[in-house]
């Protein structure tokens, strides 16, 4: 076995500072390795939509949930580019297409997302897909059509896995991550908060993240968004300095990732968000929508990234200008 990187009981000290220590040493991890007026804008597209045969607990789109969702298939080509090219226009530079899938299968839908790729990736916007479990071949094949990330969480820890999702393992999660590292892909993998589990789990959750080798690129930190129908549509609600903890520890860990604040923003206070950006999270999905449930809009974004002296990102393809430039 290779040596970890970190130890569970330095991830475990770090996460028990004072809240503000460690806030603070995460806004110095943060301004060392990111100009820290940046916001990376990503949108997020459902370009398959519910029938998933996984029984994930939080999900809108499983088969074995209750959730109201009106189930779509797989989405025309020109219409998904249709969308990228409307998400550009408002200043996002990733575009993440998610399928409710629990594997792909090679065939007519999957070369269907591979032209989707390409078309996303050539207007100039970063790609990213999520489309459940992934061979190395098939992520070879994305690779091939310009993939820049792949989604694909482990969601908690290893430990609380089961009592969440019962249809796949925690294992399967990590050989799936394996192929997308072996493909050249950037891993984009995180989890979701507040879905029950202990503190420990959140521990164990970042101590996995940060161990993975590569680090992901990118760490979406979710809250549970807790839909109607599912087994946790009655959940709890997190404490709010919990999910700034777990930025704090995942900046300070991961320092050259990109944090995404992901699910769960709508109800979550803009000084809390303010905190978060404070503590090194330095990327947001923005529009109406994220997969199925509903995120801030526009306005609202754009209102609170002016008000914190914030900017949107520039396109990677565009590196080395400013934001006006590259507009
Ligand atoms: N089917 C693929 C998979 O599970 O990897 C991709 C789509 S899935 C919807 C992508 C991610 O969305 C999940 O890993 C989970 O982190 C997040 N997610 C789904 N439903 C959520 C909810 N109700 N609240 C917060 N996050 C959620
Ligand atoms: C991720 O970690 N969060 C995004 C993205 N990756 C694909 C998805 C959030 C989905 C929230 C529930 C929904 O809208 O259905
Ligand atoms: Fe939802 Fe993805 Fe789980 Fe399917 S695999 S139920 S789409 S989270």
């Amino acid at each position: 076995m290779t040596k970890e990187r970190f130890s569970l009981e330095y991830v475990h000290s770090l996460y028990m500072r004072a809240l503000l220590d460690l806030v603070y040493e995460a806004a110095s991890v943060h301004r060392a390795h990111h100009d820290p007026k940046d916001m990376q804008m990503c949108t997020l597209l459902s370009i398959k939509t519910g029938g998933c045969t996984e029984d994930c607990g939080y999900c809108s789109q499983s088969v074995h949930n209750d959730a109201p969702l009106e189930k779509e298939i797989l989405m025309k080509t020109e219409d998904v580019l249709e969308q990228a090219r409307k998400a550009k226009e408002s200043g996002s530079t990733r575009f993440c297409m998610g399928a409710a899938w629990p594997r792909v299968l090679d065939g007519k839908a999957f070369d269907r997302v591979c032209d989707m790729v390409k078309g996303v990736t050539d207007m100039g916007l970063e790609a990213c897909c999520t489309l459940g479990m992934l061979t190395e071949s098939q992520a070879v094949r994305l690779k091939e059509a310009g993939l820049t990330a792949y989604n694909h969480n482990l969601d908690t820890s290893r430990e609380f896995y089961d009592k969440v999702i019962t249809t796949r393992t925690y294992d399967e999660r990590l050989d799936t991550l394996r192929n997308v590292a072996k493909a050249g892909i950037s891993a984009c993998c995180g989890g979701i908060l507040g879905m029950g589990e202990s503190e420990q789990d959140r521990i164990s959750l970042l101590h996995t993240l940060a161990n993975l080798d590569p680090q992901p690129e990118s760490v979406p930190i979710n809250v549970l968004v807790p839909v109607t129908g599912t087994p946790l549509e009655g959940q709890q609600a997190l404490d709010i300095f919990e999910w700034v903890r777990c930025i704090a520890v995942a900046r300070i860990l991961m320092p050259k990732a990109m944090v995404r604040l992901s699910a769960g923003r709508l109800t979550i206070s803009k000084e809390a968000q303010a905190l978060a950006f404070l503590a090194g999270a330095n990327a947001i999905f923005t529009g109406e929508k994220l997969l199925t449930t509903p995120n801030p809009g526009k306005n609202a974004d754009t209102a609170l990234l002016a008000e914190l002296g914030l900017q949107p990102r520039v396109p990677f393809k565009d590196e080395g200008k400013t934001s006006q430039e590259a507009a």
